[in-house]
């Protein structure tokens, strides 16, 4: 079962591992659990997010599920790979294969972890060296490794 949160949902800023204030920037609903309530699926960008069109690197961008009385249910943490930023972390939120439960799509990279603090290891990620850092000077896996 999930753990309460110490962010309010109302507020727009929270403090995260001592590190860097993040903000939730994008709220996306559906039911997590299959309980026939909608619950709230948030992502928190740190301060030092970028726009696709800044260079930079960022630090993780984190999100959770929650229910509507405030509980969490998971936190999924993208890490150092996927770059924290409106254009570089979009996600869905729908229940795509029909069993009454949301999933969340996201694009996730070596480094990410899934919502029980584990390692994603099914598929691509079978095998990841997950403390590998693909980030360039840029910042961004993707578009340092093309040129
Ligand atoms: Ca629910
Ligand atoms: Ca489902």
């Amino acid at each position: 079962m999930g753990t309460a949160i110490s962010e309010h949902p109302d507020h727009p800023t929270a403090q995260w591992s001592g590190r860097w204030i993040v903000q939730r920037k994008r709220r996306n609903p559906g039911d997590l659990d299959g309980d026939g309530q909608l619950d709230l699926v948030l992502k928190w960008d740190p301060s030092n997010s970028k726009d696709s069109a800044s260079s930079g690197k960022s630090d993780d961008c984190i999100i959770d599920g929650y229910k509507m009385d405030g509980t969490r249910l998971w936190r999924i943490d993208l890490g150092v790979n996927i770059r924290a930023g409106a254009h570089d972390t979009q996600m869905s939120v729908y229940d795509f294969d029909g069993d009454g439960k949301a999933e969340l799509a996201v694009k996730t990279g070596p480094g990410t972890k899934d919502g029980k603090g584990n390692y994603l290891k099914k598929g691509p990620a079978a095998g990841a060296d997950n403390t590998q850092d693909l980030r360039g000077t840029r910042g961004m896996t993707w578009a340092d490794r093309s040129g």
